[in-house]
């Protein structure tokens, strides 16, 4: 063609392939003859990356000039998942990164493919993060992401013999073209030492940290695009390194090889991200962590203040810093020491800017995820921090006391420091009390944090408490992940919601057009036969793509259920052994989840699972008629290929255990049919899809505490109910695990003499009637899509540009930045 091509910028199919030849030769050292699949997918990414650099840089050059409120979002997990089609469906690139892949000789599919997930985190909480860095992007938030650049992600699991086997996830072997190393962007990261007394010229008291071992904290950003908006945000991953390049020439041989050693020592401390999913192991490895986290982001956000403004007091009115849990919440001690002791502040001014700027989320009640840290450990680690933590207990102690009197009691429950065997830190009493505001992610959470584990704090501090449900972004959740539906939905009715979720309310009116009902369930169906080629091609199973898929994908834990599901598995195989002839829905049961490695129960699911499957797959009698499968490691890219095939979403938490959940709310966008209980947001999808719509079963809240209360016995529950007896005695006895017929004591055990802690036995009889209530809704196709659709056309509240816009008004007092100058 005679149209000059822009290279590097050029948004048309020629300037993109030449680009990509461009860095095969020229990044690469390899030619479009010679270069494998590896080395194209290279460089299409510096491709993409190309087009994302400019608005990137003005992006953040005008947040500099317009002195725009940064909002910080600190965790300890990404789960951001692959980029590639995020950064082309915002970048509205797709079709001519797909052209300009044919007409080089490859399938864009099949590129596109090569990425190996970010998986930095472990679950709900890590994607949440993932999402919200997508919507703020979107709606042009100046907002940041930082985190740890892991070596290694969650781990790869694989099955053998049914049994989880951990695999470390090497996903940077080839590197990442996603992330650029900023050498200029380095802090030390202090460690050890002591807190040293000394008055200062005015006669004050004041604390140095001193005799201080150091590690450097490198960044690596990776570009955060809006949805075509032209903003390009940073998620900036924190690498660690060791303290200078070596002066050789000051080592003997012994000294050079234990230095150089050493090295490896100090990147020891991003090397790994820690599986555990909700259980609290006090590891230093893992406090370093946080600590190392907390101290080069506020380094950062510090140093770029102090370049566009001069007042630290001002901070709180440009600077936001939301908490993912309490992963980060040293980060109220830290910034303490830095105005105290590095800025010259007294106590007062320092404490007021560093509760202005701080807030925090939880995200769980359960107790033995809070984390806890010892004393003797932070005084080691981290002393003057340690110093700081206890005057912080000390004013806020004599606040309780002004505010209830002497109720010894309650000043233990609010103490952060708990005294005992051994003292500890409890980073949420720390979270509450140096930040301003607290967050719960879904109403029943919130209400529930300020009536259990912060009923003290929330008597004290009522207005610091406050709701924020999550969301999912509806880009890769929907746009992405389910492009047919999405492009029905857009031929529809337009396309604004993909940034305006809410909008699809007006599908609402399509549930009496035919034509249309017929499209939204021909496209469900083309789902399932994608993903049942997607599960043939990668796990070798033969999905039944005429069965209701019915979907339990999250960790495995003991409060998820999990084993609810699997019981009604092994129901189902018992009914249909004594009942040939009878009429069955056909069903296919699919799980996948992640066990924490240390989880002997978790992982002893997976076993049964995997044992109830092999029973069910391998018995003719079985067939089209029920299917039982676990997929191993389960991933972000998983769930893109099965949300969208769901017929049936399990979200099956015992009441007042699940804080929110997120899958549920991308299940339900995706037109499946929630089975669940009221727990964490289903209670509000519920509000929002409306009560026909959604199949509720199971105790509640209150159910839970009054069972309990009451004295619950499961042993009455497995007499009542004869087919979950049955299920139950086949587990215990072997009939699943001939070979090893005591394998699942751990687990009837529990059920039976533990007392079913998790309430399986309780909830059983009634969801197993739901099931059977979606039996027969899928029985009749007309009425299960329109249930589907209300679903689709519902949930618009769920997205994370809605949460995210709360976050913003409520907590980051930036409001006025909304989609500002887009719209
Ligand atoms: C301290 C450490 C062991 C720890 C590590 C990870 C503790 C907790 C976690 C993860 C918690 C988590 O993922 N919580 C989930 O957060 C989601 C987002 O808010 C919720 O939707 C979900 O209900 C909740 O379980």
């Amino acid at each position: 063609t005679s149209k000059k091509l822009n290279v590097k910028t050029g948004m048309d199919t020629e300037s993109i392939k030449a680009d990509i030849l461009s860095h095969l030769r020229y990044s690469l050292a390899t030619d479009i003859e010679t270069a494998n699949k590896k080395e194209f997918y290279k460089s299409v990414v510096l491709s993409v990356m190309d087009r994302l650099h400019d608005s990137w840089l003005n992006t953040q050059k005008e947040y500099r000039e317009k002195k725009t409120k940064k909002i910080y979002y600190i965790s300890m997990e990404f789960l951001i998942g692959r980029l590639l089609d995020n950064a082309l469906v915002n970048l509205n690139l797709e079709q001519e990164f797909r052209d300009a892949c044919k007409d080089l000789g490859y399938d864009y599919e099949e590129i596109r493919d090569i990425e190996n997930d970010a998986a930095l985190g472990n679950g709900g909480l890590g994607r949440l993060a993932a999402c919200f860095l997508d919507s703020m992007a979107t709606l042009g938030l100046a907002g940041f992401g930082y985190g740890i650049k892991y070596d290694y992600g969650i781990f790869k699991q694989k099955i053998h013999d049914g049994y989880q086997i951990e695999r470390p996830d090497d996903w940077l072997r080839f590197g990442t073209p996603w992330a650029t190393t900023r050498p200029s962007v380095m802090y030390p990261v202090r460690f050890y030492g002591r807190s040293v007394p000394y008055t200062d010229e005015d006669g004050h008291l004041r604390f140095k940290w001193e005799n201080t071992q150091h590690v450097y904290a490198l960044a690596n950003d990776i570009p955060m695009p809006g949805f075509r908006n032209g903003v390009v945000n940073n998620l900036r991953l924190w690498k660690a390194t060791s303290p200078k390049s070596l002066d050789l020439t000051s080592f003997n041989q012994g000294e050079y090889i234990n230095a150089v050693r050493d090295i490896e020592l100090h990147e020891n401390i991003s090397r790994v991200l820690y599986p555990n999913d909700k259980i609290f192991v006090g590891q230093e490895l893992r406090l370093k962590q946080e600590y190392f986290l907390v101290s080069s982001t506020l380094q950062d956000i510090l140093r770029e203040y102090k370049q566009q403004h001069d007042d630290l007091r001002d901070l709180p009115k440009y600077v936001a810093i939301q908490c993912n849990d309490t992963h980060p919440n040293l980060a109220v001690p830290d910034l303490m020491r830095i105005l105290m002791d590095e800025e010259g502040f007294d106590w007062e001014t320092s404490w007021d800017i560093t509760v202005k700027t701080l807030s925090y989320t939880n995200h769980t009640v359960l107790p033995e995820a809070l984390e806890k840290w010892p004393v003797s450990m932070l005084r080691n680690l981290l002393p003057r921090h340690l110093q700081i933590i206890y005057e912080i207990n000390k004013r806020f102690i004599n606040k309780v006391h002004e505010h209830f009197g002497d109720d010894v009691n309650r000043v233990r429950r609010m103490s952060i420091i708990s005294e005992g065997e051994q003292p500890s830190v409890q980073m949420a009493n720390l979270g509450i009390v140096g930040t301003h505001k607290v967050n719960g992610v879904a109403a029943l959470h919130t209400d529930l944090i300020k009536k259990t584990i912060f009923r003290d704090f929330f008597e004290m501090y009522p207005e610091r408490f406050t709701n924020k449900t999550n969301g999912i972004t509806p880009r890769r959740w929907l746009k992405q992940c389910n492009k047919p539906l999405a492009d029905l939905i857009t031929s529809e009715i337009g396309d604004s919601w993909i940034t305006h979720l809410s909008d699809l309310r007006k599908l609402d009116d399509k549930v009496n057009d035919k034509k249309f009902m017929k499209k939204y369930s021909d496209i469900k169906q083309q789902n399932k036969e994608r993903l049942a080629a997607y599960v043939k091609e990668n796990y070798g199973f033969e999905l039944n793509t005429k069965a209701i898929f019915d979907i339990q994908i999250k960790r495995i834990h003991e409060y998820k259920r999990q084993l609810m599901l699997a019981i009604y598995a092994a129901a189902q195989y018992n009914y249909i052994k004594a009942n040939p002839d009878a009429p069955v829905v056909p069903r296919t049961i699919i799980f996948a989840g992640k066990a924490a490695p240390g989880y002997a129960m978790a992982k002893m699911f997976i076993k049964l699972i995997n044992s109830i499957s092999d029973k069910i797959n391998n018995d003719p009698d079985m067939e089209g008629k029920l299917q039982c499968f676990f997929l191993d490691n389960y991933s972000v890219t998983l769930a893109e290929q099965l949300i969208p095939a769901a017929d049936v979403s399990e979200q099956i938490s015992t009441a007042g255990m699940e804080a929110s959940g997120t899958g549920n709310m991308k299940f339900a966008l995706n037109g499946a049919v929630t089975i669940g209980t009221l727990d964490g947001a289903n209670v509000e999808i519920k509000e929002e899809v409306g009560d026909e719509n959604i199949i509720i079963f199971g105790l509640t809240v209150e159910g839970v505490e009054e069972l309990r209360r009451s004295g619950y016995s499961s042993w009455e529950y497995y007499n009542a109910d004869k087919a979950l007896k049955q299920v139950i005695d086949q587990i215990r006895d072997g009939f699943f695990e001939p070979d090893h017929p005591s394998l699942f004591h751990t687990i009837t055990n529990s059920l039976l003499d533990g007392n079913d802690y998790f309430l399986v036995l309780a909830d059983y009889p009634a969801y197993a009637e739901a099931q059977k209530e979606v039996d027969a809704l899928y029985s009749k196709p007309d009425e299960w899509f329109k249930v589907a659709l209300y679903n689709t056309a519902r949930v618009g509240k769920f997205s994370s540009d809605r949460t995210i816009s709360d976050y913003a008004t409520d907590i980051w007092g930036c409001e006025d930045q909304l989609n500002k100058g887009r719209e």
